[in-house]
C-alpha cells in the first residue's frame, strides 16, 4: 500500500464515516480516519486467524484478567502492520501533524499497573506468535483515574476514554449472556438449580489485537453489563420516569469503574460481583465455543486452556464445575477434572494484605451455588489428602489463592526468586501435596511497544546494525555485542539516547515549566507508589545527596535529573504522604540557586502507558529498589535495560535475572537480600541502628521532621519519620548507606561516558530474553500444551 492509497482511504472515512470535509477536520476526525482506514487492513487478518483456528482444530487459550493496561492502539496496530512510513508520508502531503493526530488518542488505561500491563505484553505476543486466544476481560466506563496534583498533593479525577470516539472496538449484539446473582439453590430435583434474584446481561465487544507484520490477530473481548429490561415498565406506566431507569443505572454499575486499589484487599461486594460477572460470561461463551465442534466436555482440556490472571477470576473453578456439574450432567468428579484440566493460575503477589479472601457470608449471599460447590472442592481435596491441614475455607473466610491452587493443573509464578518464595512461603504445603503443580515463568514485555515503536532512534540503530529480525526474535540483539567495540557504534548508541533525553526535556520544560540539562544523568523512577517499592528511599537519598552539595558547592558534583511519576491508591494515606515529599522537595531543591546545577527534582503527573513510552527511552538510571522479597517480578525494570538504562536495584524480582543476563558489572547491586530481609527484621531497634550508624541518613529524616520543605507546616512529615525510626517494616534505614554508598559509585561512572555508554549498550543486547514471546511460548509449552497455528 502507498502513502496515495492510505490517504484516499483516510478521506474516504473522513467523509463517509463523519460526515466531515478535510477543510473542517480536527486533529481528532483526522485520528479516527486513519483509525478507521488502518483498521480495515486488520479485519482480514483478523477473520483468516478465525477461520484457520476452526480449520485446524488448534487449541485455544483464553486469559482471563480483571485488567488489561493497553494505552494506545493506533500507533501499535500502525507499527505492527507496517506501516509508519506510509502513513508519515500521506500527512506530509495533507499538511497535518502526524505526531499530533497519534497523541491524540486517549490511553485506554483498563488496569492498575503491572498486572495489567503484561495482559497488554501477552495479547501482543500471542498475536505475534500465532497462537490462537482470546483476552476475556471488562469493558470499564472509567479506567484508572487521572492523577493532578494541587500544592503537590495528589487529587484523583475519573477517566472517562469511553466516551471519546474510538475505532476499535466492535459490539457483538448476538453475544450476550444473563448473569445472574443472590437467590437461593433448589435441591429437590435431581440436580441442584440455582434461582438468582438478580440478573444482569453481560454484552460483549471485540477488539482485534493484530501481531506483528499482520500475520494473525486474536480478539481481546470485553463485557459491559447492561439492564435484561432497560425499563422497569410498571414504574413507567405509573409516571414514574426516573424510576422506570433504575434498573439500567444498576447493572451498569458493574462494569462502570475499575477499582483503583492493588494494595490491600477491601473485600467490596461490587468487587465480587465484577469478577463473577465477567468470569462467568467468558466461561459461558468458552463453553459454548467448545460445543460448537465437539461434545464430549471431558475432553475439553485437548481444546481449552483458560489462565487466571491472579485470583481475580478465581470463582472460574466453582463456576466451570457448576456449568459442566449442574447445568451439563457430568458427575461431580469429572466435572472437577475437567474443569482443572483446563485452568492454570498465576500469582502476581505474596503480600498478605494484597491476598484475596472473600467472607463466606458474602459468597453465600451473592453465589449461594458456588459457596456450597467451594465447600464441595475444599472436602475433595481433604479427602484425597487426609491428614493435611489446609484448606481453601478458614476463619469464616475463602481464600482465593488456595482454590485457585486447588483447581489449577498449573500454577505459576513470574520470576524465578518469586516461585521460589511461592513454595516456601505461601503455598509451602500444597506444593507439597502437588509437587510438580507450581512452575516459573518468567514475565517479559513486547518489544514491538517498548523499543521498536517507543524508541525509534534506537530502533533503527539496530536495525542498520544488524537488520529488522529483532522486533521478533529478540535474542538477535546479542549480535549487537559485537559491534559494542567499534566507536562509530558506540557513539551513535550514545546520541540516540541523547536525542531521547532531549526531546523529554522538551516536553518537562513545555508541561512543567522546569529546567533540565539533557546532559546530566536522567534518574527514573516510575511506578505505583508503595512502601515496599520504596520511593521514600529515593527520595531520602535525594536529600542526603542535595546537602552533600550545599556543604561543598565547588566541588565538581555529577549532575542528576531524579525523575518520579507514578499513582497511589486514592485510600493509601501513606503513599499519598510520599507523593506530596517528593513535591515539597521539589519545590525547594529545584529553587536552590546553591545546587540547582547539579540536582532538579522532576514528578510528572499522570503517569501511564503513553507517559512510560517517553520516559523510558530517556532514561540513564533505572530506579529497581523495593525491599528483597516483595516485587513478585517487575516489568519496568525490563523495558529499562531493553532501552540501554543502567539499573540500580536490590536482588528483587526479575532484578535477578536481569543482573544475571546484563552482568553484574554492567548493574549496581545494592541491598539485603530476601533471607537476610527477614533475618533484620528480628534485629530490635534495626531502624534506629541503622541511622545511629549513618549521619547522611539521620540529617535526611531530621530535615523532614523539623519542616525543612514544610516550612508552612512542620508537622506534615512527622508521621513517616516516626515510621521511618520505628516500625521501619520495608527496611529503609536498614539499606539506606548501601544504596547512598551505591549512588555515589554512579556518579562516578558517569563521568566516564563511554565507559558508561558501553554498559548501556550491554544491557540492550542482552535483554533479549526478556521479551513476552519468550515467556508465552513457556506458557504455551509448560502450561497450557499449545502450539502456534502460523
Ligand atoms: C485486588 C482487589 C481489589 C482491587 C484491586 C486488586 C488488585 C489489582 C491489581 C490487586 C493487585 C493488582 O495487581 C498486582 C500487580 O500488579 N502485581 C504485579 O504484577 C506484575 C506482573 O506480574 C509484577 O511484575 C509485579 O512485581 C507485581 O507487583
Amino acid at each position: 500500500m502507498t502513502h496515495a492509497d492510505l490517504r484516499a482511504d483516510m478521506l474516504r472515512h473522513l467523509t463517509y464515516s463523519f460526515g466531515k470535509d478535510p477543510e473542517h477536520a480536527h486533529i481528532r476526525d483526522w485520528r479516527m480516519a486513519l483509525s478507521l482506514a488502518v483498521r480495515d487492513r486488520i479485519v482480514d487478518p483478523w477473520f483468516d486467524a478465525t477461520r484457520k483456528t476452526y480449520a485446524g482444530g488448534h487449541k485455544r487459550v483464553y486469559y482471563l484478567s480483571m485488567e488489561f493496561l493497553i494505552g494506545r492502539l493506533l500507533e501499535d496496530a500502525i507499527v505492527n502492520l507496517g506501516l509508519l512510513e506510509t502513513a508519515r508520508d500521506a500527512f506530509a502531503d495533507l499538511g497535518v501533524d502526524f505526531t499530533e493526530v497519534l497523541e491524540n488518542e486517549p490511553d485506554a488505561a483498563l488496569g492498575n499497573g503491572g498486572l495489567g500491563r503484561l495482559a497488554a505484553c501477552f495479547l501482543d505476543s500471542l498475536s505475534t506468535i500465532g497462537c490462537p486466544a482470546y483476552g476475556y476481560g471488562i469493558r470499564y466506563e472509567h479506567g484508572l483515574f487521572r492523577q493532578s496534583f494541587v500544592d503537590g498533593r495528589q487529587v484523583e479525577e475519573p477517566e472517562d476514554w469511553l466516551l471519546q470516539p474510538h475505532a476499535w472496538e466492535f459490539q457483538r449484539p448476538e453475544a450476550a449472556f444473563e448473569i445472574g446473582f443472590g437467590g437461593s439453590v433448589d435441591e429437590s430435583g435431581r440436580r441442584a438449580v440455582w434461582r438468582p434474584d438478580e440478573m444482569v446481561v453481560a454484552a460483549a465487544y471485540d477488539t482485534p489485537i493484530v501481531g506483528w507484520q499482520g500475520r494473525w490477530a486474536n480478539t481481546l473481548r470485553l463485557w459491559s453489563a447492561k439492564p435484561v429490561r432497560a425499563f422497569d415498565l410498571e414504574s413507567f406506566n405509573r409516571g414514574d420516569y426516573v424510576g422506570a431507569a433504575a434498573p439500567e443505572a444498576l447493572a451498569r454499575t458493574i462494569s462502570r469503574v475499575l477499582y483503583p486499589d492493588d494494595t490491600t484487599e477491601q473485600g467490596k461486594a461490587l468487587r465480587l460481583k465484577q469478577e463473577y460477572f465477567f468470569t462467568a460470561s467468558s466461561l459461558r461463551d468458552v463453553v459454548r465455543r467448545y460445543l460448537s465442534e465437539h461434545d464430549d466436555l471431558r475432553a475439553m482440556p485437548e481444546k481449552v486452556a483458560i489462565q487466571l490472571n491472579d485470583t481475580h477470576p478465581a470463582i472460574a473453578g466453582p463456576e466451570l464445575v457448576r456449568l459442566l456439574h449442574d447445568e451439563k450432567g457430568l458427575p461431580f468428579e469429572d466435572a472437577e477434572q475437567a474443569a482443572r484440566g483446563c485452568l492454570s493460575y498465576t500469582n502476581h503477589t505474596l503480600m498478605p494484605e494484597a491476598l484475596e479472601r472473600w467472607p463466606e457470608e458474602l459468597m453465600a449471599s451473592l453465589l449461594p451455588r458456588h459457596m456450597q460447590l467451594i465447600e464441595r472442592i475444599d472436602q475433595a481435596h481433604a479427602k484425597a489428602n487426609p491428614g493435611r491441614k489446609v484448606t481453601a475455607i478458614e476463619d469464616g473466610e475463602v481464600k482465593m489463592g488456595e482454590l485457585s491452587f486447588m483447581m489449577a493443573h498449573k500454577v505459576n509464578g513470574v520470576s524465578a526468586l518469586h516461585t521460589g518464595l511461592m513454595k516456601e512461603t505461601v503455598f509451602a504445603e500444597l506444593n507439597r501435596l502437588h509437587p510438580d503443580r507450581i512452575v516459573n515463568q518468567t514475565n517479559g514485555v513486547t518489544p514491538r511497544r517498548w523499543l521498536l515503536s517507543s524508541n525509534p532512534g534506537l530502533s533503527r540503530l539496530i536495525d542498520d546494525t544488524i537488520g529488522n529480525g529483532w522486533v521478533d526474535d529478540l535474542e538477535r540483539l546479542s549480535e549487537l555485542e559485537s559491534h559494542i567495540e567499534d566507536n562509530g557504534f558506540r557513539e551513535a548508541f550514545a546520541e540516540a539516547k541523547a536525542s531521547n533525553k532531549r526531546e523529554l526535556a522538551r516536553f518537562v520544560r513545555e508541561t512543567e515549566g522546569v529546567e533540565i540539562d539533557p546532559d546530566a544523568m536522567f534518574d527514573i523512577q516510575i511506578k505505583r507508589i508503595h512502601e515496599y517499592k520504596r520511593q521514600h528511599l529515593n527520595i531520602l537519598e535525594t536529600i542526603a545527596y542535595w546537602r552533600a552539595i550545599q556543604e561543598n558547592p565547588d566541588r565538581d558534583w555529577t549532575p542528576r535529573v531524579k525523575i518520579f511519576a507514578g499513582k497511589a491508591a486514592p485510600g493509601y494515606v501513606f503513599a499519598k504522604k510520599i507523593i506530596h515529599l517528593v513535591n515539597d522537595v521539589a519545590r525547594m531543591v529545584n529553587d536552590d540557586p546553591v545546587t540547582s546545577r547539579f540536582l532538579k527534582i522532576v514528578y510528572l503527573p499522570n503517569y501511564n502507558v503513553s507517559l512510560a513510552e517517553r520516559l523510558i527511552p530517556a532514561a540513564d538510571l533505572s530506579e529497581q529498589i523495593s525491599t528483597a522479597g516483595k516485587e513478585a517480578s517487575g516489568t519496568g525494570n525490563m523495558k529499562f535495560a531493553l532501552n540501554g538504562a543502567l539499573t540500580i536495584g536490590t536482588l528483587d524480582g526479575a532484578n535477578v535475572e536481569i543482573r544475571e543476563r546484563v552482568g553484574a558489572e554492567n548493574f549496581f547491586l545494592f541491598g539485603m537480600t530476601a533471607p537476610e530481609v527477614v533475618a533484620r527484621r528480628t534485629v530490635a531497634n534495626h531502624a534506629e541502628k541503622a541511622i545511629a550508624e549513618s549521619p547522611e541518613l539521620a540529617r535526611a529524616i531530621g530535615d523532614i521532621e523539623d519542616g525543612v520543605f514544610t516550612m508552612d507546616d512542620p508537622e506534615r512529615y512527622r508521621d513517616i519519620a516516626q515510621n521511618l525510626r520505628g516500625a521501619d517494616y520495608f527496611l529503609v534505614c536498614s539499606d539506606f548507606s548501601s544504596y547512598y554508598d551505591k549512588q555515589r559509585e554512579v556518579d562516578a561512572a558517569y563521568r566516564n561516558r563511554d565507559e558508561w555508554n558501553q554498559k548501556a549498550a550491554l544491557n540492550t543486547a542482552r535483554s533479549g530474553w526478556f521479551s513476552s514471546d519468550r515467556t508465552i511460548r513457556g506458557y504455551m509449552n509448560d502450561i497450557w500444551m499449545a502450539r502456534s497455528a502460523l
